[in-house]
């Protein structure tokens, strides 16, 4: 981390300026990068100063970022609706033969990569539900398909509750042990990195009421450690604005927090805003904008070894997205061009956006826009001078 040129007086200013929202103490940690305790995390949660959590977060995200602000040229694809998890914050499972249900032949698959090969696509972003009947052929298909259509493309595919699914299947039906032999067989079918979907809250409490068919949390972290051990990068997330508690959200951030220790894997973390229409949750408000930001604000603090704070537009909206680049996010994800899971729950964001729009939307932010690849190598930068800053750090494997 670089000191600013002003740096002593910005950060006494800092300090000062939310002491009467009684986060000096905290303030004081962050200036000098001293690591916040779960308790600091429960305080800025019950902090009714918004703007005083944020300014605090806002810090930390222009110490490691300044004002870049980064984005992809990408392609969500949902191979598959069918799942057995009927999870109570889902709108999107189906079972097959209801309606609406569909899974994409690896053809189809290749179609929809094929239909954006004019545009300059850099990654494919491929989760879906989980479905035991899948062959174990049909994800090394799906990923072969992909990279036959698009060779330079790169797959960020399979959360922690499909790898989960397909390491069953490739036990049963090709012979692999091991969910590092699976792993491997996958990346050389064209597997680079994995999103990270699927975390929701640890918490057992939660696990109990809300996803019981699915992975643990204590699960969900042990895969991630084996993809990052077989070197690739994956995303984490949490799903907030349910029945969670503050003491929840914080302890599923410590956890995410205690393995980047160990790893140093995760590239970004997405907090997950719920979204309620069309689900066994629609009892349910989901997050204010205020929640939404705050979020984003406890993560960029709390985080302090994840290098970026997604500030996933689809789900958030744009303005509030705009907004939370003030709050600690340095990331706005890509052009997306199709999306079922939050559309299916309500969110009334456009499905796709033009890459100049999200660099206008950036500007109009006051940021500097950035086109990232997934690993956070520059493709382009609207500051001539921009360093790969955000590029990653070997990963700790073996
Ligand atoms: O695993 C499902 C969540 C996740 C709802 O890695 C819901 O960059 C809110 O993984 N309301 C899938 N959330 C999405 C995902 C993702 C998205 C964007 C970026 C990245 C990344 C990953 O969506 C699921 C689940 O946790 N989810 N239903 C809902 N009603």
């Amino acid at each position: 981390m670089s000191a600013r040129p002003d740096s002593a007086s910005t950060e006494r200013s800092l300090v000062e300026s939310v002491r009467p929202a009684g986060l000096a103490d905290i303030a004081e940690k962050v200036v000098a990068g001293t690591r916040l305790a779960p308790e600091d995390g429960v305080r800025l949660y019950a902090n009714r100063d918004l703007h005083a959590v944020g300014r605090l977060a806002n810090f930390a995200r222009e110490r490691l970022h300044g004002d870049r602000t980064y984005f992809n040229v990408n392609q969500h694809i949902n191979y598959t609706n069918y799942c057995n998890k009927f999870c109570k914050f889902c709108s999107f499972d189906r079972l097959p033969g209801q309606e609406g249900a569909y899974l994409l032949t690896p053809e189809q698959v290749a179609g929809k990569i094929e239909a954006q090969l004019h545009t300059p696509v850099t990654e494919v972003h491929m989760v879906a539900g989980v479905w035991p009947k899948i062959p174990y052929q049909y994800y090394l298909d799906i990923l072969r398909a992909v990279k036959r259509t698009r060779p330079a493309i790169h797959i960020k595919g399979f959360t922690m509750v499909e790898l989960d699914q397909i390491w069953k299947k490739a036990r049963e039906q090709a012979g692999l042990e091991t969910m590092a032999e699976v792993l491997a067989d996958l990346r050389s079918a064209g597997l680079d990195s994995c999103p990270g979907g699927g975390a929701e809250v640890f918490s057992e409490r939660i696990q109990a009421q809300s996803y019981s068919n699915k992975i643990s949390g204590e699960r969900w972290l042990e895969i991630a450690r084996e993809v990052h051990r077989a070197g690739m990068r994956s995303n984490c997330t949490m799903l907030h604005g349910h029945v969670e508690t503050p003491e929840e959200r914080i302890d599923h951030l410590v956890r995410l927090r205690e393995l980047q220790d160990e790893t140093g894997g995760f590239q970004t973390y997405v907090p997950l805003s719920f979204h309620p229409l069309n689900n066994e949750w629609s009892h349910l408000n989901g997050p204010t904008a205020v929640d939404e930001l705050r979020e984003i604000a406890v993560g960029r603090l709390m985080l302090d070894n994840i290098p970026h704070i997604k500030a996933y537009w689809v789900l958030m909206d744009v303005p509030v997205a705009q907004v939370a680049l003030s709050f600690g996010a340095d990331d706005v994800d890509g052009t997306v061009v199709e999306e079922h899971i939050y559309h299916d729950a309500g969110a009334t964001t456009p499905q796709e956006v033009a890459r100049a729009e999200l660099v206008d939307w950036i500007l109009d932010s006051g940021r500097i826009p950035v086109e990232r690849d997934t690993l956070y190598n520059v493709v382009w930068s609207a500051d001539p001078v921009a360093a790969p800053v955000g590029a990653p750090a070997p990963l700790v494997t073996g």
